[in-house]
């Protein structure tokens, strides 16, 4: 018989923390859908972020690890270094990414690590009560901006489009987002999910799926207006799709393709020969 819906296994069946109207749960659920496709339950470890999905560990029912605010990219660097073979996955919010661990991220990305980090934007800080994000709109309100985000004269700044600074960096692969307000685009960021856990398993660098997500209780609306704003002015600030795939293999730029400088003419620094005490010999 073929099973056409059921829970899947790699998410416990209890209730959650979130409040409703949330899209932490709906991106959970993808997640765990695509873990249990894949049949990866045994190989996934999940780095929790601190922030609103802080407790995901008792979602997930899979290996997980709790590092310190913004911190998950380095921890996932570790572990898929040491795990290779596993589904690594850094689950970061826009204030854990893109304000705490904004070095974590821009290196780990950089370097082209081979996790794969999904990227939750609902554009403010969800958990400490609705402070300004990075990736909070311009006039969008918050706690620190009860006015509105105002880049001119209040020096508050633009809103981060994390997707786009990211595919700047030769170490990423694929780039892409989604939004979880429609049926459609939920099935849509599922699929972009896919292509980054299967460009992940398959060995390929540095993979991210931005979502964009309702926060209707920071917002101040019901659930339903939530989707709306997010459609209305989410959407257009941080548009939806894939923005960089450098899957394939003739479209990815080589290290013989980068320039590089010849060793007979590379410098080298006065106290070169130290580099023996650097690693440990002394
Ligand atoms: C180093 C550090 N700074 C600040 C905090 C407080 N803090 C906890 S959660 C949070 C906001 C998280 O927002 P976001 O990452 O956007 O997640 P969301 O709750 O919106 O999903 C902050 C500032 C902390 N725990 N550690
Ligand atoms: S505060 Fe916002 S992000 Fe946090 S659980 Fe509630 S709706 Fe979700
Ligand atoms: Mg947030």
């Amino acid at each position: 018989m073929k099973k056409l819906y059921g829970h899947p296994e790699s998410l416990y069946d209890i209730s959650t923390k979130y409040c409703g109207g949330c899209g932490h749960g709906i991106i959970h659920r993808i997640i765990t859908e695509l873990v249990d496709e894949m049949g990866l339950r045994e190989k996934a470890i999940i780095t929790n972020p601190v922030g609103c999905a802080i407790w995901a560990d008792l979602y997930f029912n899979f290996d997980s690890v709790q590092p310190p605010h913004g911190r998950t990219p380095a921890a996932a660097t570790g572990i898929k270094r040491i795990l290779p073979d596993h589904l690594v996955i850094c689950y970061q919010g826009d204030g854990d990414m893109a304000a705490i661990g904004t070095a974590e991220m821009i290196h780990a990305a950089n370097r082209g690590e081979k996790f794969t980090t999904i990227f939750v934007n609902n554009a403010i800080y969800g958990m400490t009560g609705g402070q300004m994000a990075p990736t909070t709109l311009v006039g969008q309100r918050a706690t620190t901006a009860p006015y509105g985000r105002d880049p001119g004269e209040a020096g508050m700044g633009y809103p981060i489009r994390v997707c786009e600074l990211l595919a700047q960096l030769d170490g990423t692969r694929y780039i892409a987002r989604g939004a979880v307000n429609t049926a459609a685009n939920i099935r849509k960021a599922k699929g972009y999910i896919k292509k980054a856990f299967e460009a992940q398993m398959a060995g390929i660098g540095f993979t991210m799926v931005e979502v964009l997500s309702p926060c209707p209780t920071n917002w101040s609306m019901d659930p339903v207006k939530a989707v709306e704003w997010l459609e209305d002015n989410m959407i257009p600030a941080f548009p939806l799709g894939e923005v960089k795939n450098n899957l394939g293999a003739q479209t990815v730029r080589t290290a013989a393709q980068l320039p590089a400088v010849p060793e007979d003419t590379a410098p080298v620094p006065e106290n070169a020969g130290a580099k023996d005490i650097a690693r440990g010999a002394a």
